[in-house]
C-alpha cells in the first residue's frame, strides 16, 4: 500500500471496522518490482491473503475482508453515493496529487521515490506550484459537491444509516482531501468524518 493511497484506505478501513488485523506494508514510489513481483504489474492496492495468493482490485478485497466472520458492510446502497463518489474522484485531484509528497509520507522516504513520484504526476496532472497556487479555485469548485454530500449523510455513523459500501466510497476520498489545510467541510460531513475516523481509530492525513 501507499498511506496516500485512497482505494488502500477502502481496505484498511473495512478491516478496521471489523476489528480485524490487517498487515500493513507500505511500498516506495519507485519500487514497482515489489507490485510486479506480487502480480504481475504496477498497481497498489494488493491484498495477499493468508494463503499466499494476491487480489488486486480494491473492492474485491473489501468484500472479501468484510465476508471474514460475520459482515459488517450489510447496510442498502444508494445509486446517488457511487454517482457522488465517481464524479468527485478527478475534481480532487488537482488538491490532493500535489499535496502527498510534502506531507513526509513512508511511499515517499528516499529522495528516488519522491522524485519518482513527482515525475511521474506531473506529467499526469501538471505543475504541482500551479495546482497549489489555484487552491482557492479547485476548493470553490468542490464545494457545491460537498453540499450535495451533506444533504445525503443520513447519519455520523454510516452514510445510508446502516454501513455498507456506500462509507467505503466515501470517507476515503474526505481523508485525502484532509490534507487541504483550512478546507472546511460542511458541518454534516465533518461529524461524518470524525466519527468514523474516531470509530476506526486512524488519525487523518497531515494537511497543508
Ligand atoms: N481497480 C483498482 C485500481 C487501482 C489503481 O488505479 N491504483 C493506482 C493508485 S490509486 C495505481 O496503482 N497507480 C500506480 C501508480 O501510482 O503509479 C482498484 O480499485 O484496486
Amino acid at each position: 500500500m501507499f498511506e496516500h493511497c485512497s482505494l488502500c484506505f477502502r481496505v484498511r478501513m473495512t478491516a478496521a471496522l471489523k476489528r480485524r488485523h490487517l498487515q500493513e506494508t507500505v511500498v516506495l514510489d519507485d519500487d514497482t518490482a515489489t507490485m510486479v513481483s506480487l502480480v504481475g504489474k504496477r498497481v497498489i492496492p494488493i491484498l495477499v491473503k493468508d494463503d499466499g495468493t494476491a487480489m488486486l482490485e480494491s473492492m474485491e478485497m473489501v468484500r472479501y475482508v468484510d465476508n471474514l466472520g460475520g459482515p459488517v458492510l450489510t447496510g442498502g446502497e444508494r445509486p446517488e453515493i457511487a454517482a457522488w463518489a465517481a464524479r468527485i474522484v478527478s475534481k480532487t485531484a488537482p488538491l490532493t496529487m500535489p499535496r502527498y509528497p510534502l506531507l513526509g509520507l513512508p511511499e515517499f522516504a528516499t529522495v528516488a521515490a519522491l522524485d519518482h513520484y513527482n515525475l511521474r504526476k506531473r506529467k499526469t496532472f501538471g505543475d504541482f506550484v500551479e495546482l497549489r497556487a489555484d487552491t482557492r479555485r479547485y476548493v470553490a469548485e468542490l464545494l457545491p459537491d460537498l453540499e450535495d454530500l451533506d444533504r445525503l449523510i443520513e447519519s455520523p455513523l454510516a452514510i445510508n444509516g446502516t454501513l455498507s459500501l456506500d462509507d467505503v466510497r466515501v470517507l476515503p476520498l474526505l481523508r485525502s482531501l484532509g490534507v487541504v489545510k483550512g478546507f472546511r467541510l460542511p458541518q454534516k460531513v465533518r461529524d461524518y468524518f470524525e466519527s468514523m475516523m474516531n470509530r476506526i481509530g486512524y488519525q487523518p492525513l497531515p494537511a497543508v
